[in-house]
């Protein structure tokens, strides 16, 4: 009973600061983005791809939020964008005040996207709101096409399922009409994307896809002011 009341304080908690994060990001015009899926799906791997494919002058920031190490960052930081690591020191998720303060010295201002990548799960990740305009799942072949149906909260609140790792079809019994069935299942019309980061098949339709959501996202911030 005590822990319910507590999980509840801190939830509510943090919708008060993702609150205050969305109302930043979007009196700055920035569009983020909150991926998430359990640990390997291809998070970085999607991002790398993501960054290497900008030119210079591109106003893209990442955070990078794992349990330990500042690996990500590295990989990320290569491509000259700003980036940032939150290491939670064990906690299995980002909390939008974790979010906040890694933001204190930015100037939004500056940013048109910003990428948050979550700590590697398919679970605790769903419940906090981090002040995204939107989430994406990322689910990679390996896993198995049963996962909506195990891990539904996250499939029901993403607005994109990335389906990633398809060089790896031909070596496991994944389904990918079953996989896509089964994310619609839990979240009807959920858009799906089939990708591979290694080969780079399927990701001219993701930048098609973030190039897309930007330009609907600017246009509701014009309404809006
Ligand atoms: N075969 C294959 N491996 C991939 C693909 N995307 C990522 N990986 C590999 O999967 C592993 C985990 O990727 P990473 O991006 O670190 O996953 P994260 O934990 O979700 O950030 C790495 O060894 C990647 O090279 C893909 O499309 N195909
Ligand atoms: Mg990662």
């Amino acid at each position: 009973m005590t822990r319910i009341v507590v999980e509840q304080k801190v939830l509510k908690e943090n919708d008060r600061i993702a609150a205050a994060l969305r109302a930043r990001f979007r009196d700055a015009g920035v569009f983020c983005l909150n991926l998430i899926s359990s640990p390997g799906a291809g998070k970085t791997t999607l991002l790398e791809r993501t960054l290497e494919g900008f030119p210079a002058g591109e106003r893209v920031a990442v955070l990078t939020g794992d349990i330990q190490t500042e690996n990500d960052a590295r990989r990320l930081a290569c491509f000259g964008f700003p980036v940032r690591q939150i290491t939670t020191g064990g906690t299995c998720h980002l909390e939008a005040r974790m979010v906040e303060r890694a933001l204190a010295d930015w100037r939004l201002e500056d940013l048109e996207l910003l990428f948050i990548e979550n700590v590697g799960n398919l679970v605790c990740p769903s419940s906090y709101d981090l002040g995204e305009a939107l989430k994406v799942v990322l689910l990679s072949v390996p896993e198995g096409d049963d996962k909506p149906l195990k891990y539904p909260a996250i499939f029901h609140k993403a607005e994109l399922l990335v389906l990633n790792k398809l060089d790896l079809l031909p070596y496991t019994p994944f389904d990918l009409e079953r996989a896509r069935a089964h994310a619609r299942r839990i979240h009807p019309g959920m858009e799906i994307l089939e990708v591979s980061c290694t080969t780079g098949a399927g990701l001219n339709t993701w930048r098609q896809w973030l190039k897309e959501r930007r330009e609907a996202a600017r246009r509701e911030a014009a309404l809006t002011r």
